[in-house]
């Protein structure tokens, strides 16, 4: 068949709006119509050529909602009609990694995902006799495309494609980061470090777990209000201190009769290594956690004293959240139709996929918390 799609045709250079080819889903696959995708920064990074992994001719997006057209042989877990959203970490349920149920990082299909292509090895997107990679597993830039069944999760068909796109990376990201990564408790005290699309998600997070004081830190003072909606109850801007961040934090944070200051929890949603080394020296002597969320450049390194975890702190990483995919993401799609999670005003901005390069122009100018494309 012919789909609609923005393709990635090269390093640097805008997507361009064509119709290519798509071969229908083999054994174990899935057409889907993706009716609303968001547009996110692994997105931007690749385009811009600065990932090392990065192929070209691809149709990029891993932010997706949509509708089960069409299903290849053996698929049961899905039927024509079934709401879904992609799943750029899948969940197979039987590789070791899903079995430990010590990670969400499924193997069943990761090494072929990486090389832009689908399980058995091909790709189902061409220009002609040209092959188009796949991203992330994805590509939702594209109106029509075909997935894993074990990347797609079933979700309640009454929720609107146009907000729960974004659960497919940055809710259940920002959210996951604090429920399965961190295990909030009720009453901690909270750094988020970067107030975009992740960090308000972590925020709503905290708020969920019932954490006391949640300190959002941010260089752009728009961010103060925005941090304040989903429940920050303290801003800090670190251009607008005197002296180092990581004190003044400490600082804000001491409590107890020894007085000893430092955070339970610290997240960083920005990416910036100097930032991870913020937050984790921000975090609590003895017990606190501190989360690394941001995707930094490639080769790039992140560095502390070790006598910050001798003194008893962890640092830890997360993908996706650590969430598990098919079982996960469905859970939050309902937490948002009960009104527990918000999204609807994350989204600052809803565009045709012929403008989908202004949405990129928005998030560089950080104009914009989500852009949704819908078809
Ligand atoms: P964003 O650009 O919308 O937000 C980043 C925020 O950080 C901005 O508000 C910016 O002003 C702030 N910031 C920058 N430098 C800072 C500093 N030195 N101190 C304090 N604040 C600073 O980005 P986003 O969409 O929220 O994404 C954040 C990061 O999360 C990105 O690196 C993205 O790639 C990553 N991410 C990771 C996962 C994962 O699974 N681990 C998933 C999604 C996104
Ligand atoms: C999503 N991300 C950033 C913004 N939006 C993002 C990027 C990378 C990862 C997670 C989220 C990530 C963390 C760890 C891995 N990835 C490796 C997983 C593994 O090896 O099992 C990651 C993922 C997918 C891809 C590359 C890296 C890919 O499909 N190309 C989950
Ligand atoms: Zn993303």
């Amino acid at each position: 068949m012919k789909t609609r799609a923005a393709v990635a045709v090269a390093a640097g250079k805008p997507l361009e709006i064509m119709e290519v080819d798509l071969e229908g889903p083999r054994e174990g696959e899935v057409l889907v119509e993706i009716k609303a995708t968001g547009i996110c920064h692994t997105d931007e990074f690749t385009l811009s050529g600065a990932d090392p992994e990065g192929l070209f001719p691809a149709i990029l997006g891993h932010e997706g909602a949509g509708v089960v057209v069409d299903v290849g042989k053996g698929v049961t877990s899905l039927k024509k009609g079934d709401h879904v959203i992609p799943l750029y970490t899948p969940e197979c349920r039987q590789c070791p990694s899903c079995l430990s149920r010590k990670t969400n990082l499924c193997t069943a299909i990761r090494a072929t995902q990486g090389q832009g292509l689908m399980p058995d090895g091909s790709s189902r997107f061409s220009i002609g006799k040209d092959k188009i990679f796949h991203y992330m597993g994805c590509s939702t830039f594209s109106n029509f495309t075909v997935l894993p069944e074990i990347a797609l999760a079933k979700v309640n068909p009454d929720a609107p494609f146009d907000k729960i796109c974004y659960i497919g990376c940055g809710v259940t990201t920002g959210i996951g980061a604090v429920i399965n990564t961190a295990k909030v408790e009720q009453g901690a005290t909270a750094v988020v470090f970067g107030l975009g699309g992740i960090g308000l998600n972590v925020i709503q997070g905290l708020k969920l777990a019932g954490a006391d004081m949640i300190i959002g830190v941010d260089l752009n003072n728009d961010k103060k209000a925005w941090g304040e909606r989903f429940g920050m109850t303290h801003f800090v801007n670190p251009k607008e201190i005197d002296g180092d961040v990581v004190p003044y934090l400490v600082n804000m944070t001491k409590r107890g009769a020894d007085q000893i200051g430092g955070a339970d929890y610290t997240f960083d949603c920005t990416g910036s290594t100097k930032v991870m080394r913020q937050a984790l020296e921000a975090s609590h002597r003895g017990w606190g956690k501190s989360v690394v969320i941001g995707v930094a450049g490639a080769g790039q390194e992140i560095s502390t004293r070790p006598f910050q975890l001798v003194t008893g702190r962890t640092w830890m990483g997360t993908a996706f959240g650590g969430a598990r995919g098919r079982t996960d993401v469905p859970k939050i799609v309902d937490w948002y139709m009960d009104g527990k999670i918000q999204i609807d005003p994350m989204i600052t901005h809803t565009l045709k996929l012929e403008d989908i390069n202004k949405g990129f122009d928005l998030m560089h100018e950080g104009k914009s918390i989500r852009s949704v494309v819908v078809y």
